[in-house]
């Protein structure tokens, strides 16, 4: 690509297509990447904000992203957002939903969406996902929204990624006690009980209530995650979720956490992409002849997995 320039330069300036095509060139793995990342990250640094959107699916994610894109919007704050989804990489299914639930942002220019998949990514969207996050944050949008499904069986980590991260859940969708088997409640800044229009929803509140304030101890000063109710649905049904939000934003603000997540959050990228870099100069990848050849050895008995772990690693 001769036009590296051009392109970063458009992405800098929030320029749509150039954000797509970069992101583009994250999930396939382009060779150009780390030259174009490094144009456009480089001496670039903005402070948006990162908010991680989790939960199973059908819980009501994209309709919450679209209230909190209006509520952001309201304000003149530029929205990017990216709805990250390992289960559909390919179908284009999850996409085409979001895409008409989000319709209504759809030619406002301050408003950038956009679905992720790991075709050719080497560490999948673990690796990815952070990239993409990054090229949003320089591109100049002042919010960045992330939508991603599920936390602990995910491969993707938002809570290492957000500023904030919402973690919803719907009445009757197995509540507290399976977001604590995921490992929810300890990654989630804010608690919302979504669909909180339908039977139960009390008692969801109520539940999860009492397991954050029994999962752990927390210093004075700390941020305790709130648990509210919303109806993403309706018309400023989300009100309570975006004041948790704004509250929790200041506090990140207020106390410093907020530069401790970004320390956090280039950490967790620079370990994502050394991870691919190592995975790719070993050989790792699942399918290398090397690797099943070990693998083949360590089924039949011949050799343990530390060893064989050890001669690709290059320490036996
Ligand atoms: N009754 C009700 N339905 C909702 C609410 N929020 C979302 N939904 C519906 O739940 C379905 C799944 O929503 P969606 O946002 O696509 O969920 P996602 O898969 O988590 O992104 C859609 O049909 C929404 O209209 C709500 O607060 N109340
Ligand atoms: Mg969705």
């Amino acid at each position: 690509m001769a036009d590296v320039d051009g392109l970063v330069t458009a992405a800098r300036h929030r320029d749509a297509r150039a954000v797509a095509r970069i992101i583009s060139l994250i999930e396939d793995a382009d060779p150009l990447l780390p030259e174009v990342m490094g144009a456009l990250t480089r001496g670039n640094v903005r402070n948006p904000y990162v908010v991680g959107i989790t939960g199973s699916p059908g819980v009501g994610k994209s309709t919450t992203t679209s209230a909190l894109i209006a509520h952001w919007r309201a304000q003149d704050a530029t929205v990017a957002v990216l709805a990250v989804d390992p289960s559909s990489p390919f179908t284009g299914g999850a996409l085409l939903g979001d895409r008409v639930r989000m319709q209504a942002h759809a030619t406002d220019t301050g408003v950038f969406i956009r679905s992720m998949a790991s075709r050719g990514h080497l560490g999948g969207l673990a690796a990815a996902t952070p990239q993409a996050i990054r090229v949003l944050e320089s591109s100049g949008f002042d919010v960045v929204l992330v939508e991603t499904v599920g936390v602990g069986q995910a491969e993707v980590d938002i809570a290492a990624m957000a500023d904030t991260t919402v973690v919803l859940l719907a009445p009757g969708m197995g509540d507290g006690v399976q977001a604590a088997k995921a490992g929810l409640l300890e990654v989630a800044d804010i608690l919302a009980v979504n669909k909180a229009d339908r039977d139960g929803a009390d008692d969801a509140v109520r539940e999860l209530r009492h397991m954050v304030s029994t999962a752990s101890e927390r210093a004075p000063g700390d941020w305790r995650p709130p648990v509210v109710r919303s109806v993403a649905v309706a018309e400023g049904g989300a009100a309570e979720l975006v004041e948790a939000i704004e509250k929790h934003r200041a506090w990140l603000a207020s106390s410093g956490a907020a530069s401790q997540r970004r320390l956090s959050r280039a950490a967790h990228e620079i370990r994502a992409l050394a991870t691919a870099m190592l995975t790719s100069r070993l050989g790792l990848q699942l399918d290398n002849p090397r690797l099943r050849l070990l693998a083949a050895q360590v089924v039949t008995g011949e050799i343990d997995a530390y060893t064989a772990a050890r001669t690709v690693a290059g320490s036996a």
